[in-house]
């Protein structure tokens, strides 16, 4: 007789345990090796524009290629954060040596497309640049090291928003196709997930750093943020399409900064609101991205706000045939959903939200919330039944360098423990996860708060805010203690 029983079988975690780190706010070697300016290069001349901020600056011209490029002059001249970074460029042995101590299973990182196209417009790529992510991740797989690589993580070559109008312009994807294609060929092999953009959904929550918009006037920013964003959806689809061909069996995947919801009460008007936040501003990308459609209620969402999406024929097929393999996420704080205008307030990442009475908060105001974790974790496995990275997640702190050339950092390891303990609770849940790359885990550029005073690594480098420092790598408690839980973790599965 045919049948089925579930039987009690032990759960394995087989997940890998890793860190992450992003190029623009890592790496430093701004002009070397013939690269070409970013647009995170150019981000102190901004800032991270939230729409309101936007409609606070569209009456002033937008940058001019003059402009860039006297900005770009004064370079020896003035510090700019981004643009060194922890001169991971030129430490990248070294560190990826001390990941490698770590014990580390998983290094995420993202390629600058403008060190293997300065202008990103090109017909043939930077062989600097190629070589030297060629160099960065055999290092890597030298030391037994899988690579997670971003294709955009935030950045873009300037000259594409300067000549081209950024994401906006549907020509981007002739210039993406032929980065990705490069990306599979050139190093395809060393790589082993893809994630074609970092948090597509700060498209709307942060226009300059997700879609690369300079100040578009209120009236149609919603336009441009779509518009854009219609145009990445189809680079996504592509770089999965592209994937299957050029490198088969690699896993390519889709992320969003997640914004963990729950309705502030069990009002039914609450619980609309935290339905409708997080259609809007979190299921609808990945909706896109791992369904391969525009969900039906966003439809009634762009009405509202009068958003068209300029679409030609093919797109739709495209979509449906780019899903992508896996979906990620970065997690840092979870918030409340009310429609109660009074409600109190915090921080979140790059955007403000509404305050959970039961949670604490980091020094920056986002509040810390473990258990939203394992939920988010559910609500992916739930709604989109694909494999899940967290590819982001961490504690932002002030940390000291201690007279014993340490830092004592307890407030990192109680985190990285509760968080952690939460990714066993999910797999025994049924999720399906396949890494987790914690945040910063070499102290960089803060990318919100654009110093190095907001540090997550587990490894400290002795740079100041000003830029003074020997850039020395010091292991803070927390480096021991996650060389030991990955210790652990490795002998459980
Ligand atoms: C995410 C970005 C990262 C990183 C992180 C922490 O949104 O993908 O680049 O910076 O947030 O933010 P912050 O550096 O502002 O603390």
């Amino acid at each position: 007789m045919g049948g089925f029983c579930f039987a009690r079988k032990e759960v394995k975690m087989t997940y890998l345990l890793g860190g992450a780190i992003a190029s623009s706010q890592a790496e430093g070697g701004f002009h070397d090796g013939g690269k070409g300016p970013s647009t995170q290069d150019m981000r102190y001349l901004d800032g991270a524009w939230t729409p309101e901020q936007i409609e606070t600056k569209h009456q002033q011209s937008p940058f001019t290629q003059a402009e860039l490029t006297a900005a770009l002059a004064d370079d020896d001249t003035t510090y700019y954060p981004l643009r060194r970074g922890i001169d991971f460029y030129h430490h990248y042995k070294t560190d990826i040596a001390l990941l490698a101590e770590l014990g580390l299973q998983v290094f995420r990182t993202s390629i600058s497309w403008s060190r293997l196209y300065p202008n990103g417009d090109e017909l043939e790529p930077n062989e600097a640049g190629i070589a030297y992510y060629r160099d960065l991740f055999t290092e890597c797989q030298r030391h037994g090291i899988k690579v997670l690589a971003t294709m955009i993580h935030y950045d873009i070559p300037v000259h594409l928003v300067t000549a081209y109008g950024g994401w906006q312009n549907r020509q981007l994807i002739t210039f993406f196709k032929r980065y990705v294609t490069t990306l599979y060929t050139r190093l395809g092999d060393v790589v082993d997930y893809w994630l074609p953009f970092n948090e597509i959904n700060a498209a709307k929550f942060s226009p300059w750093d997700g879609v690369c918009l300079i100040p578009t006037p209120r009236a149609g920013l919603d336009q441009a943020i779509y518009q854009s964003l219609h145009h990445q959806f189809l680079c996504s689809a592509w770089a999965v399409k592209l994937g299957r061909q050029l490198v088969p069996g690699k896993l390519v995947g889709g992320m969003i900064a997640r914004f963990t919801t729950y309705p502030a009460t069990c009002k039914p008007e609450d619980n609309l609101q935290a339905l409708q936040d997080e259609q809007y501003a979190n299921w609808f990308y990945l909706d896109v991205l791992a369904r391969g459609s525009y969900p039906s209620y966003m439809t009634r969402y762009f009405n509202k706000i009068g958003v068209h999406i300029h679409t030609e024929p093919g797109d739709a097929a495209l979509l449906q045939e780019g899903r992508v393999g896996f979906v990620a996420f970065s997690y840092y704080f979870s918030q409340v959903a009310t429609n109660q205008p009074d409600w109190e307030q915090t921080a979140g990442n790059l955007i403000m939200t509404k305050k959970n009475p039961y949670l604490t908060t980091s020094e920056w105001g986002w509040q810390i919330d473990p258990v939203g974790l394992r939920i988010t974790l559910n609500q992916l496995n739930d709604r989109y039944g694909l494999p899940i990275i967290v590819a982001e997640n961490g504690l932002g702190a002030h940390d000291e360098l201690t007279a014993d050339d340490t830092v004592h950092d307890p407030y990192r390891i109680a985190y990285l423990k509760a968080h952690l303990a939460q990714l066993d609770l999910a797999v025994a849940d049924g999720v399906n996860l396949l890494a987790y790359t914690m945040w910063g885990i070499i102290d960089i550029v803060s990318c919100g708060a654009l110093t190095m005073a907001k540090r997550y690594g587990v490894i400290y480098v002795d740079r100041d805010n000003a830029g003074h420092g020997s850039d020395r790598r010091v292991r803070k408690d927390s480096f021991y203690w996650y060389r030991d839980y990955i210790a652990a973790h490795k002998e459980a599965t």
